[in-house]
């Protein structure tokens, strides 16, 4: 599968006052947009076509554009992020899907999902519950995906993830990058599994976009790791992201 189009949003000033699980400072706008426009090139250089969305000061973890929506090859999900400050980001990003999707289905019912819980695999999508994605949430995700020929399963995200993925990326058919505690999690099935080493966990949030492996700055062997497993890798600093829990994942959609 390749990848032909991405959404993004530029990072707003009011990113200083972002959710976090542990405060190491408030990141800077100015600092963000300037790894967020390296992100966007990187996406671009991938071979995408990036549409960038103008920044929201009304909603400070909007630049984390993987939360509010989930985009397949048969339509749009727009999501309810599991958060107060961020429900309203749905309808937010509702008209960037429509411009690219033929179909946007709004998740039906009261439940939440956040998309940085959903892992697609090559043939079944994982759902992980966690704070933000609850069973009526990842439910009515299920029976969206069933209708569109996806199987779905529904997962326990360990303790102390934000989000599912913070804690795994698919690199390629078959190849698993995952923290030890996921590793171990049985959610991967017969898959291979390439372990982050310790003390480089946030680094279990990768990108693969066609044929590059985008990787955060500073984790050296799991750089390592991924490049021994025979991908091409990309570097990008996301050290502005990272102090309000984002990743590389979160700061697009990809399809
Ligand atoms: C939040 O807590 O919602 C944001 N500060 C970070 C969102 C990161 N998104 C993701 O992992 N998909």
């Amino acid at each position: 599968f390749r990848f032909t189009h991405a959404i993004t949003r530029t990072p707003s000033d009011s990113v200083a006052s972002g959710i976090r699980a542990v405060d190491s400072g408030d990141p800077s706008g100015a600092r963000f947009r300037e790894e967020h426009e390296q992100y966007v090139r990187a996406l671009q250089e991938a071979g995408l076509e990036v549409d960038v969305l103008p920044p929201l000061e009304n909603y400070p973890d909007s630049c984390f554009v993987e939360d509010p929506a989930f985009c397949l090859p048969s339509g749009a999900v727009q999501l309810r992020p599991g958060t107060a400050s961020r429900e309203g980001e749905g309808r937010e990003i509702r008209r960037a899907l429509e411009a690219r999707f033929a179909e946007v289905v709004e998740l039906p019912g009261d439940g939440f999902v956040d998309g940085g819980d959903v892992l697609m695999l090559d043939d079944v999508v994982l759902i992980g519950l966690s704070a933000r994605t609850n069973r009526t949430g990842a439910g009515a995700f299920a029976g969206i995906l069933a209708d569109w020929g996806y199987d779905a399963r529904v997962c326990e995200t360990p303790d102390g993830v934000l989000h599912f993925k913070t804690a795994c990326s698919t690199l390629g058919d078959d190849v698993i990058l995952a923290t030890k505690v996921m590793a171990a999690s049985g959610f991967f099935g017969e898959r291979k599994v390439v372990v982050v080493p310790d003390g480089e966990e946030y680094a279990a949030n990768v990108i693969r976009v066609n044929d590059v492996v985008l990787v955060p700055e500073g984790f050296p062997k799991t750089l390592e790791a991924i490049q021994q497993e025979g991908f091409k890798t990309v570097v990008l600093p996301t050290h502005e992201a990272r102090k309000v829990d984002g990743g590389l994942s979160c700061l697009s959609l990809r399809f």
